[in-house]
């Protein structure tokens, strides 16, 4: 069959060229699609298959005699998914919606598709597959289990590589940790942690043509002795990495994040959401607790790697003044690089049926469902001050006065100047001037 493979942009795109430029080169730098070439790694052979990324600017054929059209979306993404999906079904083309949005409201994205995958595909595509092609398509698949590790192939990157600065690599799936707002653990099966082996995830690094690329695990910090072993193999294989972790295991291991250091990672993500311990028990986020941010902050400075910190607010213990006490808080640890984002209650979650029941949802356009909309009603601030306010910080944390302020602390300079190139700038340019 000739099958086509789509991540769709968000739907409403930047109106100036320069806006759009911005974004896709943001794009090719942080988000290699990688549901894509999973996707892409687990058809069989004996099929075409076609990659399209349309946040990069490719353009979709819709004449290009496909037989089956496959669209990942997460929320954000989801309006222009059914909006390519409609297209193709009018045309007689069979479409599968899959991804984190459909697994959550799988009878809105049937409305859109002959089918819905719902959840890891590994398992299920083989048997999608064989019922298109004997006319027998469900209009539901489901996994029966959770998805080996073994069972994972590499990710095939041929049609991908020569687009994207940084690769993406994926060791681990899941996570335990059930934080009331996040979109993973609280998924059938999404709440085990299954590990690759080692030496396979080792193999398909080797493969990667980029010399940067993103572990896109939920965290890995989630089991420290398997990300040991990790990274005891990666020394010496020239690659530099950036990954997910959590507060906690970062302060408490050293010899974690000396063999994170050895092993190329310049940079942790870490979602350190708020600096009030009550928002944090709120949110069940048990694997941060403030009193370490500052201790892990220096820790990780010290091993040679960077922090790029993710902060959250409207939450229920946030009142007007948190961005002022924020913005200095941040400053206090010296993050050079951060992103604030608006409390967003995605679907599937149990933050999103707890504001349901309260009526504090007031929007359900999916569109609004990025970082930088007001969808909720807050408790401690009305929806506008929310908006506003994290307007404020962003602007005020990218400003040239900051940065001089910031530059100055001790141990960001070590940091070199491309690692402060490519984080601060970028994020300043998203954040200030095109989000
Ligand atoms: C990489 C990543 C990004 C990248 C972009 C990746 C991309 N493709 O666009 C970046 C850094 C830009 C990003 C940004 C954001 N992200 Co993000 N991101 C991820 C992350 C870490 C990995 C996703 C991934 O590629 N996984 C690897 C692939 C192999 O797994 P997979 O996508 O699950 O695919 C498998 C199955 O789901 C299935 N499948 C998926 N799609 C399809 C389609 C078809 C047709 C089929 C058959 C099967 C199928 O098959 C695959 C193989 O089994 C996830 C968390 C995680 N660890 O999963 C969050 C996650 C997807 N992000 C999330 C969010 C909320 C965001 C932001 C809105 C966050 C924010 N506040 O800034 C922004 C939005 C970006 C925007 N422009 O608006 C949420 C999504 C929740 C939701 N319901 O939408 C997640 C789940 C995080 C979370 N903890 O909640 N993100």
């Amino acid at each position: 069959m000739n099958i086509l493979f789509i991540q769709p942009r968000l739907s409403e795109m930047q109106k100036s060229w320069w806006k759009r430029s911005i974004d896709r080169a943001i794009n090719k730098f942080y988000a290699p699609p990688l549901t894509l070439e999973q996707l892409y790694a687990i058809t069989p052979n004996d099929h075409d298959v076609k990659v399209i990324d349309e946040r990069i600017g490719q353009k979709i054929n819709y004449d290009g005699n496909y037989d089956l059209v496959g669209i990942t979306a997460f929320t954000p993404y989801i309006n222009r998914a059914y909006e390519i999906a409609d297209a193709f079904r009018k045309m007689g083309v069979k479409v599968v919606l899959g991804g984190y949005h459909p697994t959550a409201i799988p009878d809105e994205a049937k409305q859109h598709a002959d089918s819905v995958l719902l959840g890891e595909a590994e398992y299920t595509w083989l048997q999608l597959l064989k019922d298109v092609e004997n006319n027998g398509l469900r209009p539901f698949y489901l996994p029966d289990r959770p998805i080996d590790q073994n069972d994972i192939p590499p990710a095939k990157r041929d049609q991908t590589r020569g687009n994207y600065f940084y690769a993406a690599v994926q060791a681990s799936r899941g996570c335990p940790n059930r934080c009331e707002f996040c979109a993973i653990s609280n998924l059938k099966f999404r709440n085990i942690v299954r590990k690759r082996p080692v030496e396979n995830v080792i193999d398909e690094i080797k493969t990667i043509s980029q010399k940067h690329f993103h572990f896109y695990d939920p965290s890995l910090t989630l089991h420290p002795t398997y990300s040991k072993s990790l990274f005891r193999e990666m020394k010496g294989l020239n690659k530099k990495f950036t990954c997910n972790g959590n507060v906690g295991a970062l302060n408490k291991d050293e010899e974690l994040l000396k063999l994170a250091s050895e092993a190329g990672c310049t940079r942790w993500y870490i979602g350190f959401e708020s600096f009030s311990q009550q928002n944090m028990d709120l949110l069940k986020k048990q694997t941060n607790r403030v009193e370490e941010y500052a201790p892990a902050v220096k820790k990780i400075r010290d091993y040679g790697m960077d922090i790029y910190g993710l902060f959250m607010f409207g939450m229920d213990y946030d009142t007007p003044d948190v961005f002022d006490s924020t913005l200095k808080a941040v400053n206090d640890l010296g993050l050079i690089a951060a992103n604030f984002s608006i409390l967003t209650p995605y679907p599937g979650t149990p933050l999103h049926d707890r504001l349901d029941k309260e009526g504090r949802i007031f929007s359900k356009d999916w569109s609004k469902y990025r970082w930088d909309e007001v969808v909720i009603k807050p408790k401690g601030m009305s929806s506008e001050e929310l908006l506003h306010g994290v307007r404020k910080i962003k602007r005020e944390f990218y400003s040239l006065h900051n940065f001089s302020q910031m530059i100055r602390k001790e141990k960001v300079l070590e940091l070199g100047l491309m690692d402060i190139f490519s984080t601060y700038f970028f994020s300043m340019i998203a954040y200030r001037f095109v989000k």
